[in-house]
């Protein structure tokens, strides 16, 4: 089991690689690393970035469709933090050279309203929820050739790099659950799904967050932005890509990479 020192210096070695833009051996590969673990390393580089001024506003669930799941061998998504510097405007562009090897994929957020603690079932999650959005999350793991295990993508956030929210809906209007997903690279369709395919429905992706924050006495805070999960495969991004999801009922959001 790794020592407190020994976190924080796991946490470091992540957090130089984000900001050096230089992929890591998967931690893994010398330090054997429980799930438990591995969220620990998770927090300790949350920590790191808020010492440089950053600050929590919601959190992402990862590893929700089931062929990630299956391809991972888990039963329940992983989670990961999401900071306000994370975000990026719709429209907004990002640089390649600030990330090692970008992919995107497309997702559903929820905006809180109110805190949710579990353990919840979904329709009781629904109930804490307060706006919708499409949104696309790029990844950037911070390994070498993307490759990692369970714990390894758990200590780096769930590979979580930057968020694009669309514009939010009022929940109580639609059922979130099987909503066509499109999402386009430079005007051509690239992948293109259903909301079903996160966890089954978006509502379930963020009721299994509740539910797995609690026994750690976690709860969402009113205010939180959830992203619960990848759609479709992810897709790469190069220098001149302009990525756009197209969602049923909760229009566009796009970004550009420069
Ligand atoms: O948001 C995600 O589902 C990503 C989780 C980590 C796995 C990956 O990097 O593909
Ligand atoms: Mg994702």
């Amino acid at each position: 089991m790794p020592s407190a020192d020994d976190v924080d210096a796991l946490a470091q070695i992540l957090d130089r690689a984000t900001l050096d833009v230089r992929p890591v051996p998967k931690l893994t590969g010398t330090t054997p690393l429980s799930l438990d673990d591995a969220y620990a390393v998770q927090r300790a580089g949350i920590g790191l970035r808020r010492l440089r001024g950053d600050d929590l506003v919601g959190m992402k669930m990862g590893l929700t469709s089931r062929a990630k799941m299956q391809q991972m061998g888990v039963q329940v998504p992983i989670y990961g933090h999401l900071t306000r510097r994370m975000i990026l405007d719709d429209g907004g562009t990002v640089q390649r050279s600030a990330h090692i090897h970008p992919r995107v994929e497309p997702e559903i957020a929820f905006l809180l309203g109110r805190d949710l603690e579990g353990p919840v079932t979904p329709a009781q999650a629904l109930l804490a929820v307060d706006g919708v959005c499409c949104a696309l999350e790029l990844i950037d793991s911070r390994y070498e050739n993307f490759q990692f295990t369970l714990p390894d993508v758990v200590a780096d956030n769930g590979s979580s790099s930057r968020f694009v929210l669309g514009s939010v809906v009022r929940p109580r209007d639609f059922d979130t659950g099987n909503l066509g997903m499109v999402m386009t690279k430079n005007g051509a369709l690239a992948e293109c799904g259903s909301s079903a395919a996160i966890y089954d429905h978006p509502a379930r992706s963020l009721a299994a967050l509740a539910n797995q924050l609690a026994p750690l006495g976690e709860r969402l805070r009113a205010g939180a932005i959830v992203m619960t999960g990848g759609a479709t495969a992810a897709i790469a991004l190069a220098a001149g890509d302009h990525v756009r999801v197209d969602v049923q009922g909760l229009g566009s959001a796009e970004f550009f990479v420069a």
